[in-house]
């Protein structure tokens, strides 16, 4: 595989037989350095970094790790291999041999897919650009950029597809991605949850454990796409998201831990005291970035993803767990709101594509929530993290027109305004994670309202330099 690490941008899509397209890509390769060298991480561009390279799609050792300086990382094209004879799965056109270019009646979905997939990838970049200000430990600077890089490559996996399939109008969109910024009131980013500030590591440690998460279920069901060169570069993917998931779930695992070590210090069994997190606070940031995150799946009614999913465009995670693939005879429960009043319906499955795919998503959040409660329950405290109603703080879908709390009770405008602070991070909370959050640069050293990991990266330990001075 040397060949592929020689060529200005490294790829396993030969590259070089294409002339024009490489030439376009490397056209936008300044233009996307330019808006890492801005957007991305703050302050650490020219330090060495342990950082993990894809370099092939090998299951045997795709990843190789050296120091790097950012700007230097080898972002490259990966696609899994095709496989021979590969037919459509589910959706009209099943038992159909897949599409190795874009059917002309499908171009716009797809671009529009392909479009929302690549933007949010910049966005995550943008929303982390400053916390490399504050890490806990040096382990945890090197996470975040590893997290940062992988989601460039991400940028660059979309944008591959936009440049080979779609012509002119994809070479305008793989520049419109790289002009959006998170939180512009003018462009914004596409989807919500990638317009939020996440300025905090709790916010970061929250946003890998749930909105990553949206990653793993979206990249899944896009995994599925009869548009080859989709599905394999997503299921490529979906190996390195799980990276982004374990630095959330073990980030969060590993402030309970603290937190419960202070608790049983303090005589109140205030975490506070020691300069930890304490649990309720912990919950609100868990019940914005659950809520943010499950807008992310769209409305529970949805005709485009009946439309993705009839074309066997986008199908639902793990498509092959199902028995029935067409999804023309049954129905599916969705509430809906009539009259004030919560009701549920009858729904054609393939219209309610959107709710399938939350549902398994709100399974696997909820695993993950036993894994820390399970840490709570062992240092003997009684407090239980619970995910709060899907009813709960969303801003699209069904719910969207009025307010629950998070035990999912509709309530009016006036209840929600006067308790919304104990449901959501309030100011205070802000302002006290922010007052905790101090760098802390110094070998195998970690600020007060963390533990460190079991163990670190690629078989070192966690005192080990992952990032050069
Ligand atoms: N915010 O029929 P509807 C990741 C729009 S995360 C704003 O309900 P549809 C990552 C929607 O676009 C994975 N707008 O929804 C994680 C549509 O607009 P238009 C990202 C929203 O189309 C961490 C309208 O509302 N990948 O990789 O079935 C770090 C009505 O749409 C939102 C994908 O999302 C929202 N939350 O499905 C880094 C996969 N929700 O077209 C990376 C690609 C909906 O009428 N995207 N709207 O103007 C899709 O599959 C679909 O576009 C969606 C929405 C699931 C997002
Ligand atoms: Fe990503
Ligand atoms: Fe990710």
């Amino acid at each position: 595989m040397t060949q592929i690490s020689n060529e200005r941008i490294p790829n396993n899509v030969d590259l070089s037989s294409d002339k024009k397209l490489q030439r376009a890509l490397e056209k936008w390769q300044p233009n996307y350095l330019e808006w890492w060298r801005a957007m991305g991480p703050d302050g650490f561009q020219e330090k060495n970094i342990y950082l993990r390279t894809a370099v092939s799609v090998n299951s045997d050792g795709w990843a190789h790790f050296d120091y790097v300086a950012m700007p230097e990382y080898r972002w490259g094209i990966f696609l899994t291999p095709p496989i021979e004879g590969r037919t459509h799965h589910f959706g009209d056109h099943i038992d159909k041999p897949v599409w190795d270019n874009v059917p002309g009646e499908f171009r716009g979905i797809l671009r529009r897919l392909i479009v929302t997939q690549g933007d949010t990838e910049p966005a995550s970049v943008e929303q982390q650009h400053t916390l490399g200000k504050t890490a806990p430990s040096l382990y945890d600077l090197r996470n975040l950029f590893q997290v940062n890089v992988e989601e460039g490559r991400h940028l660059w996996a979309m944008v591959y597809l936009l440049h080979k399939y779609f012509g002119l109008d994809g070479r305008e969109e793989a520049e419109e991605l790289l002009m959006r910024r998170s939180g512009d009131v003018d462009r914004p980013r596409i989807l919500g949850a990638f317009n939020e500030p996440t300025e905090d590591w709790l916010s970061f440690f929250m946003f890998t454990m749930f909105t990553d998460r949206d990653g793993k279920y979206q990249l899944g069901a896009l995994a599925e796409s009869a548009f080859d060169p989709l599905a394999r570069t997503t299921k490529f993917m979906l190996t390195e998201e799980a990276h982004h998931m374990f630095v959330g779930e073990t980030g969060i695992r590993r402030i309970v831990d603290r937190t419960c070590e202070l608790m049983k210090k303090d005589p109140n069994e205030d975490a506070r005291t020691g300069g930890g997190i304490d649990l309720p606070l912990i919950q609100r940031y868990l019940n914005l970035w659950y809520s943010l995150s499950l807008d992310l799946f769209g409305s529970e009614i949805s005709s485009n993803s009946a439309d993705s999913f009839a074309n066997g465009l986008k199908g639902r995670y793990h498509e092959s767990n199902y028995d029935d693939h067409i999804c023309l005879n049954d129905y599916y429960e969705i509430e809906m709101i009539s009259d004030g009043k919560i009701l549920t319906e009858s729904v054609p499955l393939r219209n309610a594509m959107n709710e399938v795919l939350r549902k398994s998503y709100i399974d696997d959040c909820q695993r993950g929530l036993n894994r820390w409660n399970a840490k709570i329950e062992e240092a003997g405290f009684p407090f239980r993290f619970k995910l709060p109603s899907p009813r709960f703080n969303r801003q699209i879908g069904e719910f969207a027109q009025v307010q629950c709390d998070p035990s999912g009770t509709m309530i009016d405008q006036n209840s929600w305004d006067n308790n919304k602070t104990q449901w959501l991070p309030s100011q205070d909370d802000v302002d006290y994670v922010k007052s905790l959050m101090k760098p802390e640069y110094e070998l195998g050293k970690i600020a007060s309202w963390i533990n460190p990991p079991q163990r670190g990266i690629n078989g070192k330990s966690f005192d080990f330099e992952y990032v050069k001075p």
